[in-house]
């Protein structure tokens, strides 16, 4: 490789489908349930996904984008007993909205949740591991496994350079969430790195607690053996209780680290200094840690502001831009605490903040939208589906959710089969602008 060519973070932002919607899905998210049954408008939404992505891009940052899911699935039902022809079956599911909304969710644009990524630097056979998230706690997000099995195999498709394996068996024991509970620490994103698994039980215990933990210690344990990492420079860390009771489902609302630098909540994990100690002890660098206190961000302030579910992106030879979401701008303690950690002596030089409510309105802020794969410029050029994001993409994928998406969805039009059809034709034709092949989704075969 040599040295002007590209290696570093791309970050792959799922596509907003057009069911995107306010559910109240999620027990433990507070936003989703605080939204359940408002009008969502799944046109805005994929915009401001959009936005958010194309931004990032123009400011030199590689970017790539994943395809929503086929949305409502039709293909469960049968599993379920229904029969008849896709109208039918959609009829009969809309007989209980509980079900229709469950099989309709556009959640997999949370890509952090897609799966967990070694990047090739830290697995012995050098190659770049994918192990896609089984998603197991809701029913609506564990409809997405097989499918984000299928994408992930369509765009990382060159065996040599990449390995997408099966998700976790589909048991509790296994409970899997994907990158949203996990962090990596480098000197620089190219390098060997420390992994950090953030689990939120152990799944042989009897968990009890106000809302679920939906990762397990045993699910970490499984990918880092499949993954092929170097167990010394692998850190197994339990998010504290506390941090999961205020509403962080995910490690991700409560901590993230980018190369050096740990960014979280005092709240964030049961055991800190523990943390510290083995990350300072496993990394071959100074660590930097950011911690912030609750007396100057409360964690309720944290957690509804998505202050560390901001992304941190570098740049050579610059110091890091935080992107956070608007809601960080409106939260007073939030936003002081951003404008002072600017002007500290920290590798953190820059805050932008990005407009990504319709989003955020479900839980999920500009880190939940993308999935982190470090890679060069071989393993880029290697992908055949037209996912890299650049100007000819980015009005193409515009003028196509123009063209279907509607401008408001209720969970009540879930259930209108002229939507479904809608989505089966803007799908059809969205295989067609990212090259994903024929047969990319269910209702094509
Ligand atoms: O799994 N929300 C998602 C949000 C995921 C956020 N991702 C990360 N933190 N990385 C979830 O709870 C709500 C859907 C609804 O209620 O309609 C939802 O699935």
């Amino acid at each position: 490789m040599t040295r002007n060519e590209f290696y570093g973070e791309v970050n792959f932002d799922g596509l907003i489908g057009m069911t995107h919607n306010y559910g109240g899905l999620s027990f433990g998210n507070i936003a989703s349930a605080n939204n359940k049954a408002k009008p969502a408008s799944p046109k805005n939404a994929a915009k401001q996904g959009l936005a958010k992505a194309w931004h990032l891009a123009r400011l030199g940052y590689k970017q790539g984008i994943l395809p929503p899911q086929e949305r409502p699935f039709l293909p469960i039902l049968n599993k379920l007993g229904f029969n008849g022809n896709n109208q039918q079956l959609l009829q009969h599911a809309a007989q209980d909205k509980r079900l229709l909304a469950n099989i309709s969710a556009a959640s997999s644009m949370w890509a952090a949740n897609a799966g967990t990524i070694s990047p090739k630097y830290d697995c012995k056979d050098n190659k770049t591991h994918f192990t896609p998230a089984n998603l197991i706690t809701n029913t609506h997000r564990a409809l997405e496994a097989a499918q984000t099995t299928k994408m992930l195999r369509t765009i990382f498709c060159d065996e040599a350079r990449f390995m997408v394996h099966d998700p976790l068996p589909n048991q509790s024991l296994f409970a899997d969430e994907g990158a949203a509970n996990f962090m990596r620490m480098s000197k620089s994103h190219g390098e060997k790195g420390v992994e950090i698994f953030v689990y939120g039980r152990d799944g042989f215990e009897s968990y009890s607690g106000k809302f679920p933990a939906r990762q397990t210690m045993q699910s970490f344990e499984a990918i880092a053996r499949n993954h092929q990492i170097n167990i010394d420079k692998t850190i197994f860390t339990r998010q504290s209780k506390q941090a999961i009771d205020a509403g962080a489902f995910h490690n991700d609302v409560v901590a993230s680290a980018n190369e050096n630098v740990l960014f979280y909540h005092e709240f964030a994990f049961e055991n800190e200094e523990a943390l510290k100690r083995e990350i300072t002890q496993k990394c071959d660098f100074e660590p930097v840690f950011i911690r912030v206190d609750n007396n100057d961000v409360p964690i309720e302030d944290a957690i509804k502001s998505y202050l560390f579910n901001t992304q941190i992106l570098s740049k050579p030879g610059e110091r890091m831009t935080i992107i956070a979401p608007m809601e960080c701008y409106e939260t007073p303690s939030v936003k002081k605490f951003l404008d002072e950690l600017i002007t500290r002596n920290t590798p953190i030089g820059a805050v932008e903040y990005v407009d990504v409510r319709q989003s955020m309105n479900n839980g999920g802020g500009p880190a939940c939208l993308r999935l982190r794969v470090i890679m060069d410029e071989a393993d880029i050029k290697s992908i055949k589906a037209r996912v890299m994001l650049d100007e000819g993409l980015y009005s193409d994928l515009v003028n196509w959710v123009d063209k279907y998406y509607p401008e408001t969805l209720l969970p009540e039009d879930l259930g209108d089969f002229s939507l479904l059809e809608n989505n089966y034709a803007a799908l059809d034709e969205l295989t067609k602008i990212m090259h994903l092949g024929a047969n990319f989704y269910d209702f094509q075969k």
